[in-house]
């Protein structure tokens, strides 16, 4: 993935906004970006995969967790220029739901996360991974949780 420049193309990682309720999973964030921040569960598009694809596979290797109902809710683009390697990530976010509502979150992947929990809509917890809080797909998962009431 390396161009002749030496800066790494830009990768698509799929985002799970997984709703219960009027509650979102988000975990905090153990990585080199946005270490210690809280964000949704997101993983690398691999070859061949479709986005529903990849959100339950990521969804079940990180939480442990089934998913249904997936759907797209936005595309957005993160670059980022500060870190030691700059990189940029496309994000494909989606929406899902519980397959099982009686599920809880295992935290299958504790170097990359302190562990997952649900957040109340309205009182979600700080400091977010600022591509969350940035890039509007918090307010556009608001309105899917509204309608969802
Ligand atoms: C990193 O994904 C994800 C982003 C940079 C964008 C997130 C966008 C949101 C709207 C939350 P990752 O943690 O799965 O990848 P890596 O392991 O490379 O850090």
């Amino acid at each position: 993935l390396n161009m002749p420049n030496g800066i790494a193309a830009p990768r698509v990682v799929v985002v799970v906004c997984l709703l219960k309720g009027k509650k979102v999973l988000l975990g905090r964030r153990r990585s080199s970006i946005g270490d210690s921040k809280f964000s949704l569960p997101s993983g690398h598009l691999e070859f061949g995969e479709s986005f529903e694809e990849c959100a339950a596979r990521e969804l079940k290797e990180e939480t442990d967790l089934d998913i249904k109902n997936i759907e797209l809710l936005t595309v957005t683009n993160h670059v980022f220029l500060e870190e030691a390697k700059p990189c940029q990530y496309v994000a494909i976010v989606t929406r899902a739901v519980l397959a099982d509502e009686d599920q809880e979150p295992q935290n299958m992947e504790p170097n990359m996360c302190d562990g997952w929990d649900w957040y109340e809509w309205d009182n979600l917890p700080k400091p977010l991974f600022w591509p969350l809080e940035k890039a509007g797909a918090v307010p556009k998962v608001a309105v899917v949780v509204s309608l969802l009431k």
